[in-house]
């Protein structure tokens, strides 16, 4: 992760340079963005609590959505229905240009950011003994050396609606000093260096004691994460949940890396 971090800190350089007007308009929003800049700098994750265009975002997104729930003939086993095409929809037009968003995502990845991809999906309650499926277990996404992940809810989530997780801190390597003892850290598969997916007993064994940061909130719960750390989705027992992810990277993307 150093390395990554540390490739990352080179390119964001390039790019400010060859973008630097972009960048100086960026950095006039720094002031009013330096609170949830230096969360999601310690932390990995913030709350958003000012995107205006949150409510029109979820009743598009459940307008558009609402069609798969009635077809549970043709469910996938994990349970997992992805919304095509959303990405001309006005409300997420709106939310991936929106100023202070793109601003905050650009500070945080330290050059003009990119938004890579956008994806709303249901997860449906499945038959519990079907293995869980990848986002189902912790793991740290790599479509990027640095990226930002904006979450959003578009249903009511609780602990029975399969809410998403975050491991604090597990997202630098500065933050797992912290959480994590010298030993533990030289693990390959408790650093990122190998790509894995784990059960919550593997994150145990690997040394991680810290308490995961489970969202929960009404619709239009809203949220930012560095997902280079350590997150999941937990699986629906009860309702389903339909979210949205817009995704920020530092360079066009690489799917994984
Ligand atoms: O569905 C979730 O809450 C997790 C999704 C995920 O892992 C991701 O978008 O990178
Ligand atoms: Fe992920």
């Amino acid at each position: 992760m150093q390395t990554r971090n540390q490739l990352a800190d080179i390119y964001a350089g390039v790019l400010r340079k060859s973008n630097a007007q972009a960048w100086e308009q960026i950095l006039k929003h720094k002031s009013l963005l330096l609170r949830a800049l230096n969360q999601l700098q310690e932390e990995g994750y913030v709350e958003v609590v000012t995107s205006n265009s949150i409510e029109e975002l979820c009743a598009e997104l459940l307008e558009k959505g609402s069609i798969f729930k009635g077809d549970l003939a043709t469910l996938p086993p994990d349970g997992k229905v992805e919304i095509p095409d959303i990405q001309d929809l006005k409300s997420v037009q709106k939310i991936s240009n929106d100023r202070m968003l793109n601003a905050l995502a650009s500070l945080y990845l330290g050059a003009p950011a990119h938004v890579y991809d956008c994806q709303a999906w249901w997860h449906f309650p499945v038959n519990p003994d079907v293995p869980s499926s990848n986002a189902q277990l912790w793991h740290r996404d790599r479509d990027d050396l640095a990226v930002l992940k904006l979450f959003a809810y578009v249903t009511d989530v609780d602990m029975s609606s399969g809410p998403h997780a975050f491991v604090p801190r597990s997202h630098t390597d500065h933050g797992l000093k912290t959480i994590l003892t010298k030993d533990d850290i030289s693990n390959p598969k408790a650093n990122g260096l190998s790509h894995c997916f784990m059960s919550d007993q593997d994150l145990q064994q690997l040394g991680y004691r810290n308490v995961p940061k489970i969202w929960q909130g009404p619709a239009g719960t809203c949220f930012l994460e560095d997902t280079r750390g350590l997150h999941k989705a937990l699986i629906p027992t009860g309702q389903p949940r339909l979210i949205f992810s817009l995704v920020w990277t530092l360079s066009p993307g690489f799917r994984f890396l």
